[in-house]
């Protein structure tokens, strides 16, 4: 089976028109098909992909999280990977992930940046605290057995993603994806991933706002959990 008969990578892109062209380049070779999601006035974006042979996707709501959710609805393969457009993911990494998700018969693989033999250029001390935090809870308030929730370098199966009626329009869709496939009993699992520097313009994540966001979203999802506790 070649590469583009069971997956697509889906590129959330925003103001991303130095970083996304050689981000195409740099995976053109590979033959996945490849979507990427933008909003119709992102004219510079646009314009810098427009000689590549890749399906636009024009989102209808706003945020990373809608990118996502709208790529994913759209997607027909049965594999997805969320594959960012800043040049910050290495793409030697999806053949490798895929093999995985097959041999080992799983629904997700979540790279993670903290594993042995991974690691990371684009980490500050404060998100590296953030995410280990973010991890941890994960871990003991949902039982999730991933070591890097915000990352979402997530290769995943579409069907069983698209059940899963995701509703966070921003960065809160890094923290529902995995609690909501492990409470279906997903199988999860993690790979080690080598994060690169981001090749060019700004980073989108407010690491106080959407930090904040996503702690309110953990305490909610949680809160939730204990709800369906109680009543089964
Ligand atoms: N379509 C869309 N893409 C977004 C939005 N916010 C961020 N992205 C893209 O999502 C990816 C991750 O964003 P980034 O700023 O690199 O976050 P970081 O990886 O946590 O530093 C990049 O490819 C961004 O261009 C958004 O509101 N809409
Ligand atoms: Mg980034």
């Amino acid at each position: 089976m070649t590469n583009s008969e069971n997956l697509t990578l889906i590129i959330p892109a925003k103001q991303e028109s130095a970083s996304l062209p050689v981000v195409l380049n740099e995976i053109k070779k590979q033959n996945y098909n490849i979507f990427v999601v933008l909003k119709e006035n992102d004219y510079a974006t646009i314009n810098s992909i427009k000689n590549y042979n890749i399906k636009i996707i024009f989102q209808k709501g706003i945020g990373y999280g809608n990118a996502l959710i709208e790529g994913i609805n759209a997607c027909k393969t049965k594999y997805f990977c969320i594959f960012n457009a800043d040049g910050s993911f290495n793409p030697r990494e999806i053949s490798k992930m895929k093999k995985k998700i097959e041999i080992e018969n799983l629904d997700f693989i979540f790279a993670s940046r903290y594993e042995k033999n991974a690691g990371s250029e684009d980490d500050t001390i404060i998100t590296m605290v953030g995410n280990y935090f973010f991890s941890f809870l994960g871990k003991i308030l949902f039982k999730l057995p991933i070591s890097d929730i915000l990352y979402t370098f997530v290769m995943g199966d579409t069907k069983k993603t698209i059940s899963l009626n995701l509703s966070s329009s921003d960065f809160r869709f890094c923290v529902e994806l995995p609690i909501m496939a492990n409470k279906k009993n997903y199988k999860l699992d993690n790979f080690a991933s080598y994060e690169r520097k981001r090749i060019a313009g700004q980073k989108k994540v407010n690491v106080i706002r959407d930090g904040m966001l996503i702690l309110f979203k953990l305490i909610h999802l949680y809160f939730k959990k204990i709800k369906w506790i109680f009543f089964f």
